[in-house]
């Protein structure tokens, strides 16, 4: 076979088949290879004339065959082992070392350190985070590329044709192509962020940020229709109504549309009233909450969106202790309606500015980690189009990393503290109606809990450090002496009376 292909790209299925599409479609031609070749060959079949062109590879020996140099393939296989049997499987059928291999799979990221360093002698591996579902790979995803930086100079003019674009002045989305006509100008959603797994880490607390933007809409989906008995098209105009504002994004569009969905089985419902209210999750949301445990970062918000999703599986508990645990007894809510939704509104868009502080301070303290120079503007910037937690919101960031790269918190950017400063009355008026009438608003609650926490001068830490002490040993440091020092205190309970003794470390 001649080398005639751009690229190479391994795993036709929703992802790969439709990056495949929109490649061609920037008029690269792409040499394609599926582990099940009837998949393959189905998929050539069906898109005969794309603008760059398709060549169907039967086995692994074709497709690197079939690629012109320096090569330059695509993974987009389960993550995990797959990744790994592929990589072998492509060294195995001629992949050297100057070729290069890109994961764009939802890798974790010491996956992707790991492979790097252990494949070096064998091929360039690279990491690059795609979002945006089937609809963004087709169409423009938000890539999130990391890796050796030569790498990245032959990737970058396929990557920048492919990804999703933002108007330069506004940072809007410019809308979708369509097949075989791709967006033409704007910026792309895409910049190189850093080496090895610098990629496939903005791309995992991407994703912990969209578990937390879902539950934050699903508690304010839920509290709206508990507290007022709005029904599921009452509520999507409520949400396209917001859409309009400073909650514009695309989760709050669809949200809109699902609520407005009727079930196709019966007419008379709405479709979210029978889906079944347990969530399931893939794992990219516990990734980025236990690496927040790891790194010491408070990203509760985070957290609790994932835990919120466990609660939900238990769906046959929940409906079992719901007949048997008592909540409060509190009168419907009789108030202003429509003040009520400003105020939800509100709530909903300050745990989101807390959520999206904890994402941005977790990738902070991983570049520290990792040694990156994380350019969080940047990664604000390619989250505004393409992926699933675009929205007008990420300008903000942008400009508020723009005007101040070394922001220790975007708490402390003036244009978010103002809105908090204004909004968050209701919001603390909201979740005193969720717990008075019993309603679950974890993400809402937590989100709080944060803000509340971190710009408190005074937290009750000082207890627990003499607590640790007393029953441990593992001594304290003095308000009243440089940081640093430590003491130890002979505590009641030994008898002894209490003495403070100076040490040089804290356990
Ligand atoms: P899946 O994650 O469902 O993987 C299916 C593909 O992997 C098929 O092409 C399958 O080949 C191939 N594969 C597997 Br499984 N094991 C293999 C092996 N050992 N050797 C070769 N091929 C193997 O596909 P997807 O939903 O398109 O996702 C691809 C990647 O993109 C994943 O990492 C996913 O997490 C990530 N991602 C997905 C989305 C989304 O919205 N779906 C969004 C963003 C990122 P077969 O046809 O022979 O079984």
């Amino acid at each position: 076979m001649e080398a005639t292909a751009d690229i190479g790209l391994i795993g036709l299925a929703v992802m790969g088949q439709n990056l495949a599409l929109n490649i061609a479609d920037h008029g690269f031609k792409v040499a394609v290879y599926n582990r099940t070749t009837a998949t393959m060959k189905d998929f050539v079949a069906h898109h005969a004339s794309t603008p760059g062109g398709l060549v169907g590879c039967a086995t692994t020996q074709e497709l690197v065959r079939a690629v012109k140099r320096p090569r330059k393939f695509i993974i987009l296989v389960k993550a995990g082992p797959a990744v790994d049997a592929v990589v072998e499987e492509l060294i195995a059928a001629g992949v050297e070392q100057d070729d290069i291999v890109v994961d764009c799979g939802n890798s974790l990221w010491t996956d992707t350190i790991r492979r790097e360093k252990g494949y070096s002698a064998r091929c360039k591996f690279f990491g690059s985070g795609v979002s945006g579902g089937e609809v963004g790979a087709r169409f423009g995803p938000s890539l999130m590329p990391g890796g050796d930086p030569n790498s990245w100079q032959h990737l970058k003019p396929i990557w920048e044709a492919v990804a999703a674009k933002v108007d330069e002045q506004t940072g809007k989305p410019i809308e979708t192509g369509a097949p075989g006509k791709p967006v033409v100008g704007g910026v792309p959603c895409t910049a190189y962020l850093g080496p090895n797994g610098a990629g496939h880490y903005v791309k995992m607390v991407h994703n912990g940020i969209e578990y937390i933007d879902m539950q934050l809409i699903a508690e304010a989906y839920t509290l709206l229709r508990d507290l007022l008995g709005m029904r599921a098209d009452e509520l999507g105009r409520v949400f396209a109504r917001w859409n309009d504002g400073d909650l514009d994004s695309y989760l709050i569009q669809i949200t809109a549309d699902i609520l407005g969905q009727r079930d196709p089985h019966d007419p008379n419902a709405f479709l979210v009233d029978r889906v079944l209210d347990a969530a399931g999750q893939k794992g990219t949301g516990k990734w980025t909450s236990v690496n927040a445990l790891d790194m010491g970062i408070p990203a509760n918000a985070i957290a609790e969106a994932v835990f919120a999703r466990c609660l939900s599986a238990l769906k046959e508990e929940r409906v079992a202790a719901s007949g048997q645990l008592q909540g409060p007894n509190t009168p419907p809510f009789a108030g202003d309606r429509a003040a009520l939704t400003d105020a939800v509104r509100d709530a909903l868009y300050c745990s989101k500015i807390c959520a999206y502080a904890q994402g941005f301070q977790l990738m902070r303290e991983a570049q520290k980690e990792y040694a990156w120079k994380l350019d969080f503007g940047t990664i604000a910037a390619i989250f505004r189009g393409g992926c699933i937690i675009r929205a007008r919101f990420l300008q903000k960031i942008t400009d508020a990393y723009r005007r101040n790269p070394e922001l220790v918190n975007l708490l402390l950017d003036p244009y978010f503290k103002e809105q908090i400063t204004r909004a968050q009355g209701n919001w603390r008026h909201v979740i005193g109606l969720a717990s008075a009438h019993g309603i679950a608003a974890p993400a809402f609650m937590s989100a709080l809990a944060y803000y509340d926490g971190y710009r408190s001068q005074h937290l009750p830490a000082n207890l627990i450090q003499a607590q640790r002490d007393y029953f441990g040993a593992h001594t304290y440091e003095r308000v009243d002496r440089p940081r640093g020092e430590f003491f130890h205190t002979a505590w009641p309970e030994s008898g002894r009376p209490e003495q403070a003794v100076r040490g040089s470390g804290g356990h």
